[in-house]
C-alpha cells in the first residue's frame, strides 16, 4: 500500500495493541465502499433506506448513552497543564498513554481494523493537511468517505511523518471508559468507547479544530468553528463571510440561506463554501483567505425543513447517512421534529422502539440526530468550494443563543475590539454535547470545546493575526443574535432566510455604504438601517431587538471578569484593556 516507514511502523504498533483479526486499507474506490455498505447492512450496523425516494441512503442508530460529543471526557494532553489551559481537561501524556493502552489492548479482537488515509482540504492544496484514521467501525469509514477526501490519492501525498495519527476503537461503547484524547505535540488523536459523530470522525473536531488550532498557532494560521458563505449581489459580485456560532446555533442554516423573495428577485444569492469549520490564512495580498477542510455536512436534522433550510434538505436526498432520526416503516424514509407536521404513524423512533407517531410522547428523533451528506449534493454549493487557495473573507461574524443581552447585530470598532467581542461570546448550551441544555455559558469564538491549547494564548494568536494583516484589508468583525426573546419567551426575530437582511447591513458596513451609531458595546445599526420590507415585525419589536440594556450588560461584564480571571497573567493585555473600555462605557 505504501512504503512510508512512519506510516507502517505506527500501523504495526497499533495492530499489536488492538489485535484486530484483519487489516483493510481504504483505497477510496466506490466498489470497496459499496461492499462495506452491504456488509454493514448484513450485520445490522446500518439499515438501507428506500432506494427510490432516498437513493444510496442509509440509517444508523447509536447506543442511547452515545448520542453527542462528551466534553467532560475530552482531553488535551500537552506536556504541562498550563499549555492546555484552565478550560480544557488535562492529564500528563505518559499517564494518559498508560491508561489508553490498557483500554485499547485487544479492543479489536475478532474485528477488522480499517486504515483510512484522509485529507482535510482539497488534495494537494497548500492549506490541506493529511491524517490517517484507524477504526473498527464501518460506520466511521462510510462517514469519513463523505466528510473528507480519502484513499490512495491521499496516501500518495504523505511526506515522511507529516500526518496526524488517529486511532479509534468503538470497543464496547462503555461511557465510563470513554475517552477522546489529543496529544498535540505528538500529532496524535485517540478515541475509545464511542461510536458517535464528533467523538469518532476524527478528521472533524479532533483534527480540523483541536489539533489544527494548535498547528495554526505554531505555523501562523487559524482553525475555527466557522461556516463560510459567499453573498452574491445583483451585480454578480460575491463577498465572503465567515461566521462562528456554537454547536447547533445556526451555522448550517446561515451557510445555505435562501434570501426572502423580494431580495431573491433583485438578484441576491448565497453560495455555501462550508458549514462548520474554516481554516484561515493571510494571503500574499494581506487579506485573510479561508478554505473549508471538509467534503460533507454532518448537520443537525431536527428543525431542517423545506421552509427553514431547503438546501440542506435537498443535500440529504441521496448518498446520505442518517444517524438517530426516526424511520417511517411504511416506506423506509426518515422523519424528525420540524421536518413537517406529519410524524409517521408506523414509526421506529430513534431508540429503535416501535411507536405510533401520532400518539408518541417526547421526541421521535434525537434532538442531536444528524445527516451526513456530501457537499456536492448541495444546490447552492459554491463554485469556489474546491478552490485550493480559498476565498477572501470580508467579514467575520460571531453569534450565539442569547435570550437577552446581545442585540440583533453590532459591529466591533476595530480588530482588537472584535477579538474581545469574540472572546466574550456566550450562548445557551444545546443537545450537540452531553449535559444540560439551555444553560448560558461562555464560549469564546464558539471554540470552548475545540481549542487545542490554552485559551488565553488563543486570544493572543487572534490578536497577532490582526497585526499581520493590512488594517484596511482585514475582515470587519460583527456579532449577531438570532435568538433574542420577548417577555413571553418567543423569538423576536424570524431568523433563517430573513437573516439575509442583517448580512446586507454587514456587507454594506464593510463597503462603507451603511450608517452605524456608536454605543457602549460597539457600532449599532439604527432601525432604518435594517431592511424590513415585507416583514411581519412591529417597530417595538425591532427596537427591542436593537436595544442595549445597560444593567443587563453590567451583569455580563461582571461575569466576563470572573471568566477572564481564570487565565491569570496569561490573558493578553489588550483583552483586559477592552474589558475596561466596555465597563467605562456602560457606567
Ligand atoms: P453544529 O453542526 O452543531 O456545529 O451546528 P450549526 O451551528 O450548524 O447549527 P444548525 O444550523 O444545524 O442549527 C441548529 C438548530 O438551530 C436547528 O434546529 C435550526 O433549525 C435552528 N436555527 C438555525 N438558524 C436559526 C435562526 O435563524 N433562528 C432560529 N430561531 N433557529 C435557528
Ligand atoms: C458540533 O457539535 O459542533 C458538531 C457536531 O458540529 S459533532 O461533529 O458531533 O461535533
Ligand atoms: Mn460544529
Amino acid at each position: 500500500m505504501t512504503e512510508n516507514k512512519f506510516v507502517l511502523n505506527w500501523l504495526d504498533k497499533m495492530k499489536d495493541l488492538c489485535k484486530p483479526s484483519e487489516i483493510v486499507w481504504i483505497d477510496g474506490s466506490e466498489e470497496q465502499l459499496e461492499a462495506l455498505r452491504a456488509e454493514a447492512v448484513a450485520t445490522g450496523e446500518m439499515i438501507k433506506l428506500n432506494e427510490e425516494k432516498l437513493p444510496g441512503c442509509y440509517y444508523h442508530r447509536t447506543a442511547e448513552n452515545d448520542v453527542a460529543r462528551v466534553e467532560d471526557r475530552t482531553f488535551i494532553c500537552t506536556p504541562t497543564e498550563e499549555e492546555a489551559g484552565p478550560i480544557n481537561n488535562w492529564m500528563a501524556p505518559d499517564e494518559m498513554y498508560d491508561k489508553l493502552y490498557k483500554l485499547y489492548d485487544g479492543s479489536m479482537q475478532g474485528r477488522t481494523m480499517y486504515v483510512i488515509p484522509y485529507s482535510m482540504g482539497p488534495v494537494g492544496s497548500p492549506f490541506s493537511k493529511i491524517g490517517i484514521e484507524l477504526t473498527d467501525s464501518i460506520y466511521v469509514v462510510l462517514n469519513m468517505a463523505i466528510m473528507t477526501r480519502i484513499g490512495n490519492k491521499v496516501l500518495e501525498k504523505i511526506e515522511g511523518d507529516d500526518f496526524t495519527k488517529c486511532l479509534h476503537s468503538k470497543k464496547d461503547v462503555n461511557p465510563d471508559e470513554r475517552y477522546i484524547v489529543h496529544f498535540p505535540q505528538d500529532n496524535t488523536i485517540m478515541s475509545v468507547n464511542s461510536a458517535y459523530g464528533g467523538n469518532v470522525l476524527l478528521g472533524k473536531k479532533c483534527f480540523a479544530l483541536r489539533i489544527a488550532s494548535y498547528l495554526g498557532k505554531q505555523e501562523g494560521w487559524m482553525a475555527e468553528h466557522m461556516l463560510i458563505l459567499g453573498l452574491e449581489n445583483p451585480q454578480g459580485e460575491v463577498k465572503y463571510i465567515a461566521a462562528a456560532f456554537p454547536s447547533a446555533c445556526g451555522k448550517t442554516n446561515l451557510a445555505m440561506l435562501i434570501p426572502p423573495e423580494y431580495l431573491k428577485e433583485k438578484g441576491y444569492k448565497v453560495w455555501t463554501v462550508g458549514d462548520d469549520i474554516a481554516w484561515l490564512r493571510i494571503g500574499a495580498d494581506g487579506r485573510l483567505y479561508a478554505i473549508n477542510p471538509e467534503a460533507g455536512f454532518f448537520g443537525v436534522a431536527p428543525g431542517t425543513s423545506v421552509k427553514t433550510n431547503f438546501n440542506a434538505l435537498e443535500s440529504t436526498k441521496k448518498n446520505t447517512i442518517f444517524t438517530n432520526v426516526a424511520i417511517n416503516n411504511d416506506d423506509m424514509t426518515v422523519w424528525w421534529e420540524g421536518l413537517d407536521k406529519n410524524p409517521p404513524e408506523n414509526c421506529t423512533e430513534w431508540t429503535g422502539k416501535q411507536v405510533n407517531g401520532k400518539t408518541y410522547e417526547g421526541n421521535l428523533a434525537h434532538p442531536n440526530s444528524r445527516f451526513t451528506a456530501p457537499a456536492i449534493n448541495c444546490p447552492c454549493i459554491s463554485p469556489e468550494f474546491e478552490n485550493p487557495q480559498g476565498v477572501p473573507i470580508s467579514a467575520i461574524v460571531f453569534g450565539g443563543r442569547r435570550a437577552k443581552t446581545a442585540p440583533l447585530v453590532y459591529q466591533a470598532r476595530d480588530w482588537e475590539h472584535g477579538v474581545f467581542v469574540g472572546a466574550t461570546m456566550a450562548s445557551e448550551t444545546t443537545a450537540a454535547a452531553a449535559g444540560a441544555v439551555g444553560v448560558v455559558r461562555r464560549d469564546p469564538m464558539a471554540m470552548k470545546p475545540f481549542v487545542g491549547y490554552n485559551m488565553a494564548d488563543y486570544f493572543g494568536h487572534w490578536l497577532e493575526m490582526g497585526e499581520k494583516m493590512d488594517p484596511e484589508k482585514a475582515p470587519k468583525i460583527f456579532h449577531v443574535n438570532w435568538f433574542r426573546k420577548d417577555e413571553e419567551g418567543n423569538f423576536l426575530w424570524p431568523g433563517f432566510g430573513d437573516n439575509m437582511r442583517v448580512l446586507l447591513w454587514i456587507l454594506d458596513r464593510c463597503e462603507g455604504k451603511a450608517d452605524a451609531q456608536d454605543s457602549p458595546i460597539g457600532l449599532l445599526p439604527s432601525m432604518k438601517d435594517i431592511d424590513v420590507t415585507n416583514l411581519d415585525i412591529t417597530e417595538e419589536q425591532l427596537e427591542e431587538l436593537l436595544h442595549v440594556d445597560k444593567d443587563v450588560w453590567m451583569e455580563d461584564v461582571a461575569n466576563q471578569k470572573e471568566y477572564f480571571a481564570q487565565f491569570g497573567d496569561r490573558l493578553p493585555a489588550a483583552i483586559k484593556k477592552q474589558l475596561e473600555i466596555l465597563e467605562n462605557n456602560l457606567k
